[in-house]
């Protein structure tokens, strides 16, 4: 077996990543993730699922659940993939994600899940009340991942180290019973400027679906009063902007809003701050929040209107989920082989 598969990875590229149904999607997730996906689906196959299986490692109410999972597919949608060019499903209709985790399971070493940093973070205090679900997340993402061999992952900033671990499943799976060129090693794509937005009421803790306070956070689905009053509670100082971004060191929140700016308009956060050198957050904020109406506005729009047809979304969800269990089989039954597993 080992004989056939070559020496380095030489399958063809694909994208894949995917978003928790766990609460409401934010500009975070957005510019961090969801605006990577529409431009990628254009380059490369893209795989974007709806990541109901990592969003029970915490308590999910069993009859809202479903909605949740039609909620983000209508994000995925309003903000431009196109079922007709990615492949959009939900990770519990494929069930080759879990059983290629339990294999992976058996791969990853505790040591290296004990060094997970957003186990901690979302444990907190009470690790022994956690699930061991939320243990063992970063080893489904690994699955997620490599059940469809994907080369590339769009994700935010926080997800680097998952990917690490990701790429040290593969590594060790092709070291103990395949060869190097089994599954790749993928790269996290998480370059830009919304790479990692922070907290409008705290610049040291970022933009979380999770955080208590809904005024941290600019939601999709938020109407245009709610945005611009969002950004005028933000979070800033007195100081007027400086010249350069080196100069806004200390200043977390001030380079925090000039990130989103940056970020919603494509542009390097030193050009935004060149243009508004010297000016105060009383000239930048409204700015900021047209800016922000301007874009969220048509994504929260075209959501509700997606939503109002949830026969259409299963539609889309279902048809997904079809192509990608003729990509994830075919993985699974070579797996089940290379281990010496029962394949009937
Ligand atoms: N603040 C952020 N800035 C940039 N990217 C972010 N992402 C999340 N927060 C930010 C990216 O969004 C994608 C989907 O995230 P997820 O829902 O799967 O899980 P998460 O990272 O745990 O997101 P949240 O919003 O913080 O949810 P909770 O509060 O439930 O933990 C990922 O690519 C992530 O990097």
């Amino acid at each position: 077996m080992t004989d056939e598969i070559p020496a380095t990875y030489a399958g063809p590229q694909r994208v894949l990543s995917g978003v928790q149904p766990s609460g409401d999607l934010h500009l975070g997730n957005y510019l961090g993730a969801l605006v990577k996906f529409a431009r990628l689906q254009h380059e490369v196959p893209t795989f974007i699922f709806v990541a109901d299986l990592h969003a029970i490692t915490a308590w999910q109410e069993p009859a809202k659940l479903k909605g949740q999972v039609r909620e983000i597919a209508a994000a995925y949608l309003a903000t431009g993939l196109d079922p007709k060019v990615a492949t959009i499903f939900p990770q519990s209709a494929v069930p080759e994600h879990t059983e290629l985790a339990w294999v992976f399971n058996c791969v990853a070493r505790l040591g290296w899940l004990d060094r997970m940093t957003q186990f901690k973070d979302k444990a907190g205090k009470h690790k022994e009340r956690a699930s061991v679900g939320l243990y063992t997340y970063p080893v489904l993402q690994a699955a997620d991942i490599l059940v469809y061999k994907a080369t590339q992952v769009p994700v935010g900033d926080d997800q680097k180290q998952h990917l690490e671990l990701t790429r040290d499943i593969a590594g060790k799976f092709n070291h103990d019973f395949a060869a190097p060129g089994f599954f790749p090693l993928p790269e996290p794509l998480t370059q830009g400027p919304g790479a990692r937005i922070m907290s409008l009421r705290d610049g040291a803790a970022k933009m979380s679906k999770s955080d208590p306070s809904d005024n941290s956070r600019i939601n999709l689905t938020d109407d245009a009063e709610t945005i611009a009053q969002k950004v005028r509670k933000a979070r800033t100082d007195a100081d007027p902007l400086p010249e350069l971004i080196a100069d806004l060191a200390g200043r977390a929140e001030a380079l925090n809003l000039i990130g989103i700016y940056a970020a919603l308009e494509g542009r390097t956060a030193q050009d935004v701050l060149t243009e508004y050198a010297g000016q105060g957050f009383g000239a930048f904020k409204p700015r900021l929040a047209d800016l922000a109406v301007s874009v969220m506005g048509p994504i929260g729009a075209e959501m509700r209107r997606l939503m109002a047809d949830p026969a259409e979304i299963d539609r889309i969800l279902g048809d997904g989920a079809e192509r990608a269990r003729a990509v994830a089989a075919p993985t699974v039954a070579e797996v089940r082989k290379l281990v010496g597993l029962w394949a009937g």
